[in-house]
């Protein structure tokens, strides 16, 4: 005979495999963040794009394969996550990971900047935690110096904001979105402290460059700026992944079956009371 905790297990079992099919289905083929990111356990996710060769969004919303920013996550959220994966044809794999302080509560704006967001975040980020496989990127918990450039803006050399240790007439982790027309664009991430780009997606608001970059730049513009580079790499994926403010939440179910037990209860002890 099949005892309950084994039809119990036997269950469980079955929906594992289901959902493993269904997530197979689902994913391109490439790594993915679940297989990389050790912090990833308590991440929901909200993007995952396959990056083009060519981008010139304008306005438009770049084509997720997964796109779940609609999604209401209740008591918010506490932390947001960026990965990027590349590899060019016979070269490695290149992936980085980093998470910080959630600097939104809108899903919608943790994605691509395009003028249609309304996402602007040219600002520091606090408490960065940088996972790579890439030998010469700073990996690390807690780290300080975290900043990001992301923008649909053109934009010019100079350190508006003053990041520490950028160049002003160089375009890296410190530079001037002034152009307030939806052109160029930039999504950048940087541990200003290390003076490096952690990855870099610019262009995808022109029309003819295309750049894309994990690290510095060793040749040109250190955050990639006109490298022209995105058609370089055959695998090039972004996912956008945030933490749970508020993590293992009983399901409603659940809440309400444990409910009517204590309410019965209650109710039990009254009659026998009487
Ligand atoms: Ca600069
Ligand atoms: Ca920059
Ligand atoms: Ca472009």
């Amino acid at each position: 005979m099949i005892s309950k905790t084994q039809l119990k297990n036997k269950s469980a079992a079955s929906i594992a495999t289901t959902s493993l099919a269904l997530f197979l289905v689902a994913q391109p083929a490439q790594a993915t963040a679940i297989l990389d990111v050790f912090e990833i356990g308590t991440y929901s996710q909200i993007y995952q794009l396959d990056i083009p060769s060519t981008a010139n969004y304008g306005g438009a919303t770049p084509s997720y394969n997964i796109d779940n920013s609609g999604t209401l996550i209740p008591g918010g959220i506490d932390r947001i996550g960026y990965y990027m994966e590349l590899q060019a044809s016979g070269g490695d794999r290149q992936w980085v990971w980093a998470s910080m302080d959630a600097f939104t509560q809108n899903l919608g704006q943790t994605g691509v900047p395009v003028i249609s967001t309304g996402a602007i975040w040219q600002q520091l980020i606090a408490n960065m935690n940088v996972e790579s496989n890439v030998s010469s990127i700073v990996t690390g918990t807690g780290i300080g110096t975290g900043n990001i450039e992301f923008w649909h803006n053109c934009y010019t050399q100079d350190n508006e904001i003053g990041i520490p240790g950028a160049d002003g007439g160089n375009y890296d982790f410190g530079d001037n979105n002034n152009n307030t027309a939806s052109c160029y664009g930039s999504m950048q991430l940087h541990n200003y402290g290390a003076s490096q780009t952690l990855f870099a997606w610019n262009a995808w608001d022109h029309s003819s460059f295309n750049d894309l970059g994990i690290g510095n730049n060793s040749s040109g513009h250190p955050d990639w700026t006109f490298a022209n580079t995105a058609s370089t790499y055959s695998l090039k994926s972004l996912e956008v992944w945030v933490n749970p403010t508020i993590q293992n939440v009983p399901e409603p179910t659940t809440l309400a079956l444990l409910g009517l037990g204590l309410a019965g209860l209650g109710l039990s002890r009254k009659r026998k009371a009487k």
